[in-house]
């Protein structure tokens, strides 16, 4: 086998390419994901609108026949699919990370690459396709996304668990995503780059970029997963059952868990709901070792497996052949009923270290209790047996108390199950204006960062112009409106659709802290803006200190610019009760570009930041330069420095940026890593200072043909018609009402 046949294919996308040429060089790819060009749908299709129109009813009775429609090409264990399906949903959703807000089931990508093919996706491949029957029958009106959680949630009702409520809305996407990172491992289930270098990562906050050599990474007890991750391996969803990197060591599993369980969100009492409740049903499957029975994975199947991988030559292949994990455990006597068995079974026996049939690690009661059913066989009873990963949850004491809690209260195992589970599955849904449904739960629940709902008359077009006056005659720099308003609504991200102006929160902890905010400035603009507010407000009308910071940002560019720029009210305030701190925290940008804010850490630079949170914007190479050059000549730098800002009359909307930073008569010299000085090639004399944030705009190729765009004679007029229409769209990424 060649290194990488596709270098050798003459035809469109083979051969030796940019990225193999210059690997480190600043990718837009993940910029131009998900458009019209990949979307076979029509441009208007309307998911919310197909999913009303959804026999809703139909389709969950539907599902809850298939649970135990056993087919002869995948049968159901114990005859009942429930248990494969609620691990389809968790492992769909599971993949979401705080620190990102990317990963979780809400595009449906468990169906792409490389999650189609992760060693922790085996056997959902059949999942899957034991629904295309019903995906088929209700086409467009139930994406892919919706379905998988769906199922997930329909298996759990059909065992005789009660959920807390299920809510469509996922649109599905049609190709893989190329924006998150997964992590550096070349080898499946690797893990020696996520533990190479303690907490680095690519959008945390806590990123920590100082010298970790005196640390053991390899060090199951001590070691630090790298941000943003949260798997413990290569392909994994969150934690090797066997133990950490194999070893079966229950305390340090339960290191491996919290650190990972975390970070899709979730605390203790979550965590062992999740885990215990989970693991009430269905079993794993380790008929025999893996080695020479088990085919390639999807993606590397023949045509003729059609989607389909990891193809079992042991036997029949299938039913009480098969083998997903290699492990062979069963939790309790009743796979396919709702119970408390898990922790009756995990505390009431000792445990025994043991092999599978398939050779891997597990654990089986000292007992002679016979009492956990066959799959297949209805003569044959076996011990129970536990995951190294469920041990964990009596092995480490704050588990230990809460596991043992819910053994004596199972009502509250059940509550807080319910309840884990469905922000499990809607983390990353967005708020519940999305949310489509006859089940959707009445309960508001702190993690969707609730914002009131508008309980008042809108401001009209006169109220505008009032406003606005007012905000352009109290004397505040128009560049201190334009940076408020921009930090207010750049704080969204559209994996997981959290951040946004609306809600106001950047008056509220921790936002009106961050030092990317400039709070001291914040502070002094959130003030003459609640003065002017107070002012408005007397009597039937009513202004939201949200819709006044973004009108002061267009106000203020307005007069920047000399052209309309559009506003649309209908924002209000979240409080301070509404707003989980510790949660929020997950949104400070560790660098932002946009503001010429942080710098590289030891891995990632400044444009890779930048690029990053671009794409956490939803916008385009195009959008993301005319933003940046325009943010510059605004004079919007966070802490008003002159970095980047290559214009004699800053606080205009110029494209200054560009004619400047392209001018052939200023030669470039790098000061720092991060800091570089412009000469005029003549004189000598230093004319500006930029960042690498400026500075690639003129370096990068792509980025430079951008910036050519908008600094060549004809290039003002486009240039402010694009930055206006790229910050009108910032400014209601959040506003899913206006649709
Ligand atoms: Fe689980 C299964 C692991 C969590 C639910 N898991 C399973 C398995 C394994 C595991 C290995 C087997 C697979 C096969 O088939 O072979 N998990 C695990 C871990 C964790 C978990 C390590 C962390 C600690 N789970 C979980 C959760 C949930 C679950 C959270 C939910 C909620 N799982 C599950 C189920 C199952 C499983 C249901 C069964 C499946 C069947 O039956 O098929």
């Amino acid at each position: 086998m060649g290194e990488c046949p596709i270098k050798e294919v003459n035809t469109g996308g083979g051969g030796t390419r940019n990225s193999d040429w210059w690997p480190n060089q600043l990718k837009l790819n993940i910029l131009r994901q998900h458009t019209n060009v990949t979307n076979p749908l029509a441009k208007d299709f309307d998911y919310a609108a197909a999913f009303k129109s959804l026999d809703y009813n139909g389709l969950k009775k539907d599902l809850e026949a298939l649970m135990t429609d056993s087919q002869e090409w995948w049968p159901a264990d114990f005859g009942h699919y429930g248990g494969l399906f609620i691990r389809m949903a968790w492992h769909s959703a599971g993949t979401y990370r705080v620190f990102d807000g990317r990963g979780g089931g809400g595009d449906g990508q468990q169906r792409f690459a490389p999650l189609n093919s992760w060693p922790d996706n085996v056997s959902l491949d059949k999942a899957r396709r034991l629904l295309w029957p019903i995906k088929q029958k209700y086409g467009n009106k139930i994406s892919w996304a919706d379905l998988l959680l769906l199922t997930g949630n329909v298996a759990l009702e059909s065992m005789g668990f009660k959920t807390f409520g299920f809510a469509g809305g996922r649109p599905d996407t049609w190709e893989a995503d190329e924006s998150v990172y997964w992590g550096g491992e070349t080898t499946w289930l690797g893990n020696d780059v996520r533990y190479a270098g303690g907490n680095e990562g690519v959008a945390g906050h806590g990123v920590v970029d100082g010298d970790q050599s005196s640390k053991n990474h390899s060090d199951i007890h001590t070691r630090d997963l790298q941000e943003p991750l949260a798997a413990a391996h290569m392909g994994l969803i969150y934690v090797n059952p066997e133990g950490p990197d194999g070893i079966p060591d229950a305390a340090a599993s339960a290191r491996d868990i919290r650190t990972t369980f975390g970070r899709m969100a979730m605390n203790d009492e979550e965590t062992v709901a999740l885990i215990a409740g989970g693991h009430s049903f269905g079993k794993t499957h380790g008929a025999a070792p893996a080695g020479d029975n088990v085919g390639k994975e999807p993606a590397a199947a023949g045509l003729e497996a059609q989607g389909f991988g990891w193809e079992n030559k042991f036997k029949s292949g299938k039913g009480p052949d098969t083998i997903t994990s290699g492990l062979e455990v069963t939790w309790t006597a009743t796979p396919t009923k709702w119970s408390n068995k898990y922790l009756e079974y995990l505390f009431k026996y000792e445990w025994e270290l043991t092999k599978s049939p398939g050779g891997a690690n597990q654990w089986v009661a000292k007992t002679t209790d016979e009492i956990i059913p066959d799959a297949y066989d209805a003569n044959k009873k076996h011990k129970p047996t536990m995951l190294t990963s469920d041990l964990a949850l009596r092995v480490d004491p704050a588990y230990e108390k809460i596991s043992r809690r819910f053994l004596e209260h199972p009502d509250e195992l059940a509550d807080t199950f319910a309840r884990a589970w469905f922000k499990l599955l809607h983390r990353d849904l967005g708020p519940r204006s999305r949310w489509l449904g006859p089940e959707i739960p009445s309960e508001e629940l702190i993690w969707e960062d609730p914002i009131p709902a508008v309980n008042h008359a809108l401001i009209d077009a006169k109220d505008i112009a009032t406003l606005k006056k007012e905000i352009l005659d109290s004397g505040v720099e128009p560049s201190a409106f334009i940076s408020t308003a921009w930090a207010s609504a750049s704080t969204f991200r559209g994996g997981d659709k959290r951040g946004g102006a609306n809600g106001a929160r950047i008056r509220l902890a921790p936002q009106k802290d961050w030092k990317v905010n400039n709070p001291e400035q914040l502070s002094k603009v959130l003030n003459v803006l609640e003065g002017i507010q107070k002012k408005f407000s007397g009597g039937s009308k009513k202004v939201s200190l949200a819709d006044l910071i973004v009108l002061a940002g267009v106000a203020a560019l307005e007069k920047a610019s000399g052209v309309s720029v559009p506003f649309t009210p209908g924002r209000t305030d979240a409080s301070q009760e509404q707003t989980d701190i510790e949660s929020f925290k997950h949104l400070e940008p560790y660098a932002d570009g946009f503001r010429n804010y942080g710098h590289s850490s030891g891995k990632v630079t400044t444009e890779q930041y930048l690029v990053d949170r671009a794409h956490l914007l939803k916008l385009t190479a195009p959008e993301l330069t005319a933003l940046v050059g325009g943010l510059r000549a605004l004079n919007a730098n966070y802490d008003g420095s002159a970095n980047g800002v290559f214009t004699k009359r800053p606080g205009q909307l110029t494209n200054d940026f560009f004619v400047n930073l392209l001018d052939t008569n200023t030669a470039w010299k790098a000061k720092s890593r991060e800091i570089y000085e412009g000469f005029d090639r003549k004189t000598g004399e230093k004319k500006w200072v930029g960042t690498r944030a400026d500075l690639v705009f003129g370096s990068h190729a792509e980025l430079r043909a951008l910036s050519e765009v908008y600094g060549s004679s004809d290039g003002q007029e486009k240039f402010v018609k694009d930055f206006v229409a790229a910050w009108d769209k910032v400014m209601n990424l959040d506003r899913y009402d206006l649709a």
